[in-house]
This record gives structure tokens, sequence and C-alpha cells, in this order.
């Protein structure tokens, strides 16, 4: 009967990428409270006090995952506007999330300066965004190969230009083992930059995740009027020195598996891969 008992709890294990029971509830936990902010949002919208919202429902499960598998402060992320979730689980407060949505002076993103859902946070590494859909690809692109850049000469940085060492005038550390995050809609997939991303990624093997959130729509542009074929993965599974996989993202243990994965796969240098992740409609 124990080892009965034993062997359920390493399948349970096993399934769900490595996470405890309690890791699972807090996983179910944050999904829930971004649900939570939404409607909250929405509600506030109606009332005019938040004057634009957009929402992370159906995004949860994949997005806390990659929380979840990421080291907030010390990883870098890029995401896009529906990526309340994963700002929650790498520490975002709902107060934070509520006072950038009102636009207050007292938004610690901000101070009240950029749109709602626009996630920043400085210690967390989450950057602020463009609103010009696909950029934040080659912000990610670039923040990877500054990492690598000068993980690999240290002294590169320091006061050529009188400046005195950038990194900590700015505040910016790399690790030698960071991974960098970024995601976009399947509509923003046909915008140039990110394939413009993918090349120099790809070219040169830097450690970046690129998750693909599809979830059908382009806001209301049904996926087959942008993306030939339909299918995203199918256009970029051949790109060399990819990492690839193709996911269904409302489902919280593969989401984890697949993000555990991913981040393994660029934090270990493998082959510096860039890894891509797609949600499911
Ligand atoms: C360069 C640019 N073009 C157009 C827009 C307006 N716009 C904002 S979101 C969006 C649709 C994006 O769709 P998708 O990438 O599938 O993301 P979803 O919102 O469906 O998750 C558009 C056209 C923009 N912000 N930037």
């Amino acid at each position: 009967m124990g080892s009965r008992t034993a062997g359920t709890q390493q399948a349970a294990l096993r399934k769900s990428g490595g996470l405890t029971p309690e890791q699972m509830v807090q996983f179910y936990r944050t999904m829930y409270l971004s649900r939570r902010i939404d409607d909250r949002e929405l509600l506030l919208k109606k009332q005019q006090k938040i004057f634009f919202q957009i929402s992370c429902a159906g995004h949860e499960a994949l997005l806390v995952a990659a929380g979840m598998a990421m080291r907030p402060g010390y990883d870098w992320f890029f995401p896009y506007y529906r990526d309340r979730a994963i700002c929650l689980a790498l520490g975002n407060t709902v107060t934070d999330q509520l006072l950038q949505a009102v636009g207050a002076g007292t938004d610690p993103a901000s101070g009240g300066r950029q749109m709602p859902s626009h996630w920043t946070s400085v210690p967390l590494n989450i950057v602020s965004p463009s609103s010009s859909t696909a950029t934040q690809c080659l912000h990610a692109v670039g923040c990877a190969e500054a990492g690598v850049y000068w993980n690999a000469r240290p002294q590169a940085a320091l006061g050529s230009y009188g400046a005195g060492d950038y990194r900590k005038f700015k505040n910016i550390h790399f690790h030698n083992d960071e991974v960098v995050y970024t995601s976009i809609g399947e509509g923003s997939t046909s915008q140039g930059e990110f394939w413009e991303a993918l090349n120099t990624a790809s070219n040169a093997k830097l450690p970046v995740v690129f998750v693909v959130e599809d979830n059908g729509y382009a806001i209301s542009t049904p996926v087959e009027t942008n993306t030939p074929g339909g299918n995203i993965s199918r256009l970029i599974a051949n790109f060399p020195n990819f990492h690839f996989s193709e996911i269904d993202g409302t489902d919280p243990e593969e989401s984890f598996r697949a993000m555990r994965d991913a981040v393994a796969y660029c934090r270990a240098r493998t082959r510096h891969t860039p890894v891509l992740a797609f949600s499911e409609r």
C-alpha cells in the first residue's frame, strides 16, 4: 500500500513536471487571481475609472507555467499585453497592477505614464514595452545579445566613454546563464519584427524563449487571415537551432513541462538556442 502510494505520488510529480502539490495549489491560486483581477478591471472600466482593459482570460495556465519556470529579477522578460498572469507569478502584486490600470501617480511600473497592461517592473526585470506589436521580440533579442556579449567581454562595459561602469549605472546585471522571455499573439507574427528577431536569435544562437500565444484571433481577425496555412507552428518549425514545442497552453501541467524544458535548454547554453512554445486555441 505504502509503495503504491509512493508510486502514485511519483507519477503525479512526473505529470506535473516536478511541481509539488503545494506548488500546484499556488499555480491554481495565481491563475484564479489573474482572472479575478481581469473581472474587477472590467467593472472599473464600466465605471470609467480605467480607459483601456486587456484580458488574460484563457492564457493563464501557460503564463503561470512560464513564470514558475523562470527566475524573477535574474532572467529578463519582454511580455505582451495579455501577460498579466506571468507578471503575477513573477511577483507583481494586485496593487501594482491596479495602480497601473488606473494610471495612478503611485503606479510602481511607470508613475502612471505607461498604458494599462504594458507590464513593467524594475526589480523583476520586466522591461517596459512599446505599444507597437511585435517590437518586444527585437528588444528581447537585443537584451540576450547584450548578455552574451558582456558575459564574454566583462571589460566592454567599463567606462570607455567616460560614464563609468554602465551596468552599475543602470543597475543591470547579467549572470552568464540568464534566459530572456518574450511573448506575442499569433496575429502579430505577421509583422517583420517577429521574423527579424527569429533570424538573429537563430543565427546568433541566443538564449531567448519565444512564446506565441495563439488564441485564434488577432483581437477580431481570424488566424487564417494573418497566417499562411492558419498555423504559425508549421511555418517556423524548421528554423535552424530551434528547440521547438507546440502545446495546449490551457493545460497547466503540459505547459509547465514545456516551459521547464525550454528554459533549461536555454539556461544550459547547450546551443544557446531559442525555444518556441505555443498556446492552443
Ligand atoms: C504595429 C501595430 N499595428 C497595429 C496595432 C494595433 N493592434 C493592437 S493589438 C492588435 C492585434 C494583435 O493580435 P494578436 O497578436 O493575435 O494578439 P491578441 O490580442 O489576439 O492576443 C493590433 C492590430 C499595434 N498596436 N501595433
